[in-house]
């Protein structure tokens, strides 16, 4: 029934192991997205227009986990409690981006995001190298506590950090098309580095050192293709990382990490479409150089970005512009593939 007018969405896999946030941030992605596309002229909304029931989905999903996440800063007592539940089967979420003023038939970039859960970088490892190897965009979410606090002693075990290496290396060593890719390290619940001037810094150093190997890798000429950035995302505002925990049980020892609430009981993501803003900004240039170099095969849902009008290049263009550039923000490598 899709025949030839079929619209391939553009393809984002998530990474990360259980709990560092996944679903969290594609929650609050679509929450802030709302109030940042106005002012481009774009309108976002859920679903994929070809698949029945899709927006609904979508929809019902995140509305779960909003209410979920509300209860965090919500909760009764000084620290932060409650969140919402791990995801216990692969899911994927589709928002699409169409002008604002237009008819429901006018053009529109169709984003796919593969959310899954953690536990699979490790159980069902192919599977995830499978979903990274088909998207152009991983967004890799980091725990950002474990990652700093105390030099970074439980970054290895909170963020599977040496699995996840080995599988982005794996995925991108193995796919022989060459297609452009965007890799978005996206540190959250980092709201405690981001409240003084110049503690951000220790964001970008704690990543550059926790993902050594991975980021000297792609380095070299053989990963020229990819592009890779950091993103630090409040995911929910309000809840500041506060102490560990060290509880020791059967001779091991275990963190847990306790967040602080402010005096304001509200959900605050900050910069939460940022990544969107670099997604988006990749994909079009991706497209525009396509054409231009006649790279058409190489990227599959093209042939959709040919049929956008000028008017919904521009406002992506725009919203793509919105990218920022400081304050934890870091371009790794790969600027001239950003838009
Ligand atoms: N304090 C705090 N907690 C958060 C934040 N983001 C997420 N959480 C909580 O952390 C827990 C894990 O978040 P999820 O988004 O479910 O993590 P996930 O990566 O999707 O985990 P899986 O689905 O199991 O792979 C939930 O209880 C969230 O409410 C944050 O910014 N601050
Ligand atoms: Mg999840």
């Amino acid at each position: 029934m899709l025949g030839q007018k079929e619209l391939k969405p553009f393809k984002i896999a998530m990474l990360g192991p259980t709990g560092v946030g996944k679903t969290t941030l594609l929650t609050v992605m679509r929450k802030q997205m709302n109030s940042a596309v106005d002012v481009s002229q774009l309108k976002l909304d859920t679903g994929h227009p070809q698949i029945p029931g899709s927006a609904f989905e979508t929809d019902q999903l995140l509305q779960k986990c909003l209410e979920d996440l509300d209860q965090l800063v919500k909760s009764k007592g000084y620290y932060a409690q409650g969140g919402i539940g791990g995801t216990g089967e692969p899911k994927k979420f589709y928002f699409n981006l169409s002008k604002l003023k237009k008819n429901a038939s006018s053009a529109k970039l169709v984003l796919e995001f593969q959310d899954y859960p953690g536990g699979w970088i490790e159980k069902n490892a192919s599977q995830v190298l499978d979903y990274i190897k088909d998207s152009s965009v991983t967004i890799l979410v980091i725990d950002t506590p474990p990652l700093i606090h105390k030099k970074g002693k439980y970054h290895v075990s909170a963020n599977k950090s040496e699995i996840v290496q080995q599988i982005l290396l794996r995925a991108y060593s193995e796919d022989n098309s060459n297609k452009r890719r965007l890799l978005i390290f996206a540190p959250v619940k980092c709201e405690k580095y981001l409240q003084k001037a110049n503690e951000y810094r220790q964001i970008e150093q704690s990543i550059r050192s926790g993902y050594k190997d991975l980021i000297e890798s792609l380095n070299s000429e053989e990963f020229s293709n990819v592009s890779a950035v950091i993103t630090p995302v409040q995911t929910v505002g309000n809840v500041l990382f506060s102490y560990v925990e060290e509880i020791e049980e059967n001779g091991k020892t275990i963190p847990k990490f306790w967040y602080e609430k402010t005096n304001k009981h509200e959900l605050a993501p900050y910069d939460a479409e940022q990544p969107l803003r670099y997604i988006l900004g990749f994909a079009l240039k991706d497209a525009l150089d396509a054409k231009r170099t006649q790279r058409i095969e190489l990227v599959n849902w093209f042939r959709d970005m040919l049929g956008l009008d000028d008017d919904l290049k521009t406002a992506l263009q725009k919203f793509g512009e919105g990218c920022k550039k400081d304050g934890g923000f870091v371009v790794i490598k790969g600027g001239h593939l950003l838009g």
